[in-house]
């Protein structure tokens, strides 16, 4: 694989409440994610951390939001830097929360929307990230960039978002934790995610190569946008919201692995990992690991068999 890997540090920390995502990007270094790519064939750029502007002080109608200058700040600066490592290569975002994505996918759809060419957006997460300013009841931003990116209202604090994304082209996999307001809103919406009970039931093979077909079909942009916490806590236990019931080991390869196959990742999200709660960096490495798979790494090399 000779892509060109362009890692953007974005150490956010505001999108949540339990401090310790802005030690992720350090840690994947430590873990040493831009060598596993170089091993790859990869040839690798590391731009360092973003850092945002100093953020002016909003507020909106929800008392329960915080941090709302700050997660602002940082959207504004990381959509400058993701527009620009588009241009350059293959941007891998090293987070931080999830709000980042706010930015993140605002800077690489406008670089699509430049290119005339449709964004998709496979969100790997147990959670489907889905609420407006206005229904969140947490007041933890980093439940809010689906919602965003798919362009609904309730989002006047933030900058406004030209090219949303439709619901046909946003495939939201692996959820099995969403709150009745998200719920509401993906149903007016027209959004149906791809949730734990279906994988279980059709397993992971099926859904994924049909999002993946229409990708292809369209000769689309794919962006990943991967949340720590689509994987199962047992064997990913440093994200801040763990829900039980999640990918295993396997399941999270093979789904690195067809990615990969598909030749159609053109950006790539990891989110929400939290170093503070980690086992002596296994999660850290895990995900070093699926990052590795998504680049073209054979966990196992397929045997041939001859009866
Ligand atoms: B993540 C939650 F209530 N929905 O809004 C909320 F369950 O980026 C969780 O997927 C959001 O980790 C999780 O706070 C956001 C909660
Ligand atoms: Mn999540
Ligand atoms: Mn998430
Ligand atoms: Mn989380």
């Amino acid at each position: 694989m000779n892509q060109h890997c362009i890692l953007v540090g974005a150490p956010v920390d505001s999108g949540q409440s339990n401090p310790g995502c802005l030690m992720g990007p350090a840690s994947y270094r430590v873990a040493g994610l831009a060598a596993t790519l170089e091993e790859l064939g990869c040839r690798v750029s590391d731009r360092g951390d973003v850092t945002p502007r100093p953020a002016a002080p909003l507020g909106c109608d929800n008392p329960a939001v915080h941090s709302l200058g700050e997660t602002v700040a940082w959207q504004n600066a990381l959509a400058e830097a993701a527009r620009a490592a588009m241009a350059e290569g293959f941007p891998v975002f090293l987070g931080g929360d999830h709000s980042l994505s706010l930015g993140t996918v605002a800077g690489v759809a406008a670089h699509a929307a430049a290119q005339n060419r449709p964004l998709f957006l496979l969100w790997l997460d147990a959670h489907s990230d889905f609420h407006t300013l206005a229904s969140t009841r947490s007041g933890n931003l980093h439940g809010t960039p689906v919602a965003y990116v798919a362009g609904l209202g309730g989002f006047e604090a933030f900058p406004p978002f030209d090219c949303p994304v439709p619901a046909e082209r946003i495939c939201l996999f692996g959820i099995r934790s969403v709150d009745p307001d998200e719920r509401a809103a993906m149903g007016e919406h027209g959004l149906v995610p791809v949730d734990m009970r279906e994988l279980d039931e059709r397993g992971f093979v099926a859904p994924l190569k049909a999002f993946l077909d229409r990708v292809r079909a369209e000769n689309g942009l794919l962006h990943v946008s991967f949340d720590v916490d689509f994987l199962d806590p047992s064997i990913a236990p440093a994200v801040g919201t763990t829900v039980p019931g999640g990918a295993t080991f396997r399941e999270a390869h093979l789904v690195m692995e067809m990615l990969h196959e598909s030749g159609l990742v053109s950006s790539l999200d990891l989110v929400e990992l939290n170093p503070f709660l980690d086992e002596r960096g296994r999660t850290a490495r895990l995900v070093v690991d699926l990052t590795a798979s998504l680049m073209g790494r054979k966990v196992f090399d397929r045997v041939t068999r001859s009866l």
